[in-house]
C-alpha cells in the first residue's frame, strides 16, 4: 500500500504525456472545442489570423489580410498540421497535453490530399519510435509524439454521414483511436440528435469501422470499468457543444451559448456530452487510449513494416537490424492477422445478409398484419 501511494504521488509529480488530435470540415468547432477543454485560448481561431494585432481578438481586421484570403479562397489550402502544447493540472495529476490542429476540409478542395497529410503524419510519429527502438544509443531529448485519440468532428446535419466522413474514419482506423465526436451539436434539437446518433453508429457498424468503442471485457473487467465503459459507449458519437466565453446565470458564471430560447449549457450533461468526454480522455480513458496505441495501432504498423522491409514491398524503407528469424515470425504473423480480417469481413457480410433477410421478413409481417386488419374490418362489415 504504502508503494502504491509513493508510486502514485512519484507519477503525479513527473505528470503523463497525452497527444490529441482534432480533425473534420470546416468550421466544425474543432477550435473551439480545443479552447473549451483546456480552459484557455491555445488555438486561434482562422479569422484571428486576419486581425491587426493576433494577440487581441477584438482588434481590427486586417482590411489587407482579409482581401488577401479573399481571393484566395479558391486556391486549395496546403495542410498545415499544428502542435500546440500546454500543461494541464487534472486533480493533481499534471498532463502534458499536445494538441494536434489539422485544417478543416472544404466542400470544393481535393480532401485526398488531406486524408494522405494526416495519415503520414501519424505514420511519421511511428517510424520516429521504430527508429529510435532500434538505436544502440538512446537519444534522451527523444520525444514521443505519438497520436492517442483523434477526435473526427461531423457535421451536425442530421442526416447521416457523408462518404468522406466514412472513408476518412475508416482510413485513419488501423492506425489511431478514433473518436467521433457531432460538432455544433446544439444546431439540432434534442430527438434530432438521437436518431442522428443512431444512424451514425449504424453506419459504422454496417462499415466495420473499427472508431475506439471503450472497450471492455465481461469476464476480466470488474463491474464499475463495464458500466462506466458501457455508458460511454452508449453516448457515441459524442454530442459536442463549445463555447470559450462565460454567461451570467443567476449571478453564476457558466460556460454556454446563448439562444432566443435559452442558454446551452457545456458542462451540463443533460445538454451535452462534453464533460463525460473531457473525462473519458483527461482521467479515466487515458492510460487505456495509451495502452491501445503503443500495444496494438503501433505494434500492427511495426509489424507491417517489418514484413515490408521483408519482402521488399516498399524499396524505400530501410531494413532494420533484426534477425531474419524473427522477421520470418511477423511474417507469419501478418498473415494470420490478413486471415482473421479476412474471417472478419466474411462474417461482416454475413451478418448483413442476415439483419435484411429479417427486415425483409418484417416488412412482410406488417404487410399481412395490414391485410389481415383489412379483412377483419370486411367481416365485420359484413356482419352489419
Ligand atoms: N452553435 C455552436 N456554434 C459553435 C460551437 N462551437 C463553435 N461554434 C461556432 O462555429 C464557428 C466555427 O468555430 P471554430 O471553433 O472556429 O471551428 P473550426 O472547426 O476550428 O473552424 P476552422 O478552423 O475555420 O475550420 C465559430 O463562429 C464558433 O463560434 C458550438 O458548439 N455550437
Ligand atoms: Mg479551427
Amino acid at each position: 500500500m504504502v508503494y502504491r501511494a509513493s508510486r502514485g504521488r512519484k507519477q503525479a509529480k513527473k505528470g503523463v504525456q497525452l497527444t490529441i488530435m482534432v480533425v473534420g470540415s470546416s468550421g466544425t468547432g474543432r477550435t473551439t472545442f480545443v479552447n473549451t477543454l483546456i480552459e484557455q485560448p491555445l488555438l486561434p481561431h482562422r479569422s484571428q489570423q486576419l486581425l491587426r494585432d493576433p494577440e487581441n481578438p477584438r482588434s481590427e481586421v486586417d482590411p489587407t489580410l482579409a482581401q488577401q484570403a479573399a481571393a484566395d479562397a479558391h486556391i486549395e489550402r496546403k495542410v498545415e498540421i499544428k502542435q500546440h502544447n500546454v500543461e494541464l493540472d487534472e486533480d493533481g495529476m499534471r498532463i502534458a497535453l499536445t494538441v494536434v490542429d489539422t485544417p478543416g476540409f472544404g466542400d470544393g478542395i481535393d480532401n485526398e490530399n488531406c486524408f494522405q497529410e494526416i495519415s503520414s503524419y501519424l505514420e511519421r510519429q511511428y517510424d520516429d519510435i521504430l527508429a529510435e527502438e532500434s538505436r544502440i544509443k538512446r537519444n534522451p531529448r527523444f520525444r514521443d509524439n505519438r497520436v492517442h485519440a483523434l477526435l473526427y468532428f461531423i457535421q451536425p446535419t442530421g442526416h447521416a454521414l457523408r462518404e468522406m466522413d466514412i472513408e476518412l474514419m475508416r482510413r485513419l482506423s488501423p492506425r489511431v483511436n478514433v473518436i467521433p465526436v457531432i460538432g455544433k451539436a446544439d444546431s439540432l434539437t434534442p430527438s434530432e440528435l438521437k436518431s442522428f446518433k443512431k444512424r451514425i453508429m449504424e453506419d459504422i457498424e454496417y462499415y466495420g469501422i473499427p472508431v475506439y468503442n471503450f472497450p471492455y471485457d465481461p469476464e476480466e473487467d470488474d463491474e464499475d470499468t463495464i458500466a462506466d465503459n458501457r455508458e460511454l459507449r452508449g453516448l457515441l458519437p459524442f454530442a459536442i457543444v463549445g463555447a470559450e466565453e462565460e454567461i451570467m446565470i443567476n449571478g453564476e458564471a457558466v460556460r454556454g451559448r446563448r439562444y432566443p430560447w435559452g442558454i446551452v449549457e457545456v458542462d451540463n450533461e443533460d445538454h451535452s456530452d462534453f464533460t463525460p468526454l473531457r473525462r473519458a480522455l483527461l482521467a479515466s480513458h487515458l492510460t487505456d487510449l495509451k495502452e491501445i496505441t503503443h500495444d496494438f495501432l503501433y505494434e500492427n504498423y511495426r509489424t507491417e513494416k517489418l514484413s515490408r522491409s521483408v519482402t521488399g514491398g516498399d524499396q524505400n524503407d530501410q531494413v532494420l537490424p533484426e534477425d531474419m528469424a524473427t522477421q520470418s515470425v511477423r511474417l507469419k504473423e501478418e498473415q494470420l492477422r490478413r486471415e482473421e480480417e479476412k474471417l472478419r469481413e466474411i462474417e461482416l457480410k454475413v451478418q448483413r445478409e442476415i439483419q435484411l433477410k429479417r427486415q425483409e421478413l418484417l416488412a412482410k409481417e406488417d404487410s399481412l398484419k395490414v391485410l389481415e386488419a383489412r379483412l377483419a374490418a370486411q367481416g365485420q362489415n359484413h356482419e352489419y
